[in-house]
């Protein structure tokens, strides 16, 4: 894999709705807009004791990253007080718990206060914020967002990496069908395995806290977080009508279908599948060592 594209930088300082519209929104490549919380009440006033102060009490689903996953996140793994789960991740010490796609505003209206909707995401799906917590050197599959939808992921605490991916290399990078997930494990990719990794081109960078990316629609992305720390992310309906089908196809017919044949077949379903994305890659490849 090469991973040595950069995405562009720009300064939140200088980051308006209409300079994002005539030189980012249309060019559909991924962008971090550097100190962009920090405009918003919550680049201030968010840390571990804010949001223990706000929202400690309330149980929370937790998912563990030690338990091998081969279907989408529906059931946490373990449930515990926010508080106590803050406590975990806040520790300088490696922990596999993270939360996953947490409504924070639903459970907490007034945080909204803190972290209105940025302009560039309002519209449609401008409500519709989630958050996500991990602990130091958890990681989150390698994906990309089942609803098909543009992504702001504003980096509120702790330094995160990411990998991302362009979903022009889609049919290289062992997509499990009926999902919107990878067989591989980015973190110790194997090449020997996986051959398909090798023509792949992506993005490897940091993102600081108060650092936004705007990630375009069905862009693949590894995240992995360097220490405890959180994420809001924002959505947008993409403009490519064909990422709003296959989102509106993943989240209704394809998962259904995955969800019946999982519980019917088990291990075996799996098997097919991965069985199948093997196929893909190897007929990409000969495709890819004709021309
Ligand atoms: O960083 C995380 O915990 C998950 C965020 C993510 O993958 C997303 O917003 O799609």
């Amino acid at each position: 894999m090469d991973l040595t594209l950069q995405p562009l930088f720009v300064d939140g300082k200088v980051f308006t709705k209409d300079l994002f519209n005539q030189q980012y929104k249309t060019a559909k490549q991924p962008l971090v807009i550097k100190n962009y919380v920090q405009q918003f009440p919550a680049g201030e006033r968010w840390n571990f004791d804010y949001l223990k102060q706000k929202l400690g009490n309330k149980t929370v689903g937790v998912f563990d990253n030690k338990i091998k996953r081969n279907t989408a996140f529906t059931e946490a793994d373990l449930y515990m007080p926010f508080s106590d789960f803050l406590d975990i991740i806040q520790k300088d010490e490696e922990t596999s718990y993270r939360m996953f796609g947490f409504d924070i505003f639903k459970e907490c209206p007034e945080l909204r206060h803190d972290f209105p909707t940025p302009d560039i995401m309002k519209g449609l799906l401008g409500k519709l914020v989630l958050s996500f917590f991990g602990g130091k050197n958890t990681t989150v599959r390698f994906h990309y967002d089942i609803d098909g939808s543009n992504v702001l992921m504003t980096q509120v605490l702790g330094r995160k990496r990411v990998i991302l991916i362009s979903p022009e290399y889609d049919k290289l990078v062992y997509k499990v069908p009926y999902t919107s997930f990878s067989l591989i494990d980015l973190e110790h990719p194997d090449y020997q395995k996986y051959p398909g990794l090798k023509y792949v081109k992506g993005y490897d960078f940091i993102l600081e806290p108060g650092d936004a990316l705007f990630m375009p629609s069905r862009y693949w992305h590894f995240n992995t977080y360097l220490e405890g720390g959180m994420a809001i992310s924002y959505r947008s309906l993409s403009s490519s009508p064909e990422d709003v089908l296959t989102g509106f196809l993943n989240t209704t017919v394809r998962i259904a279908f995955d969800k019946t044949m999982n519980k019917m077949l088990s291990n075996k379903w799996y098997a097919i599948k991965t069985n199948r994305a093997k196929k893909q890659v190897e007929a990409e490849i000969s495709r890819l060592k004709q021309h």
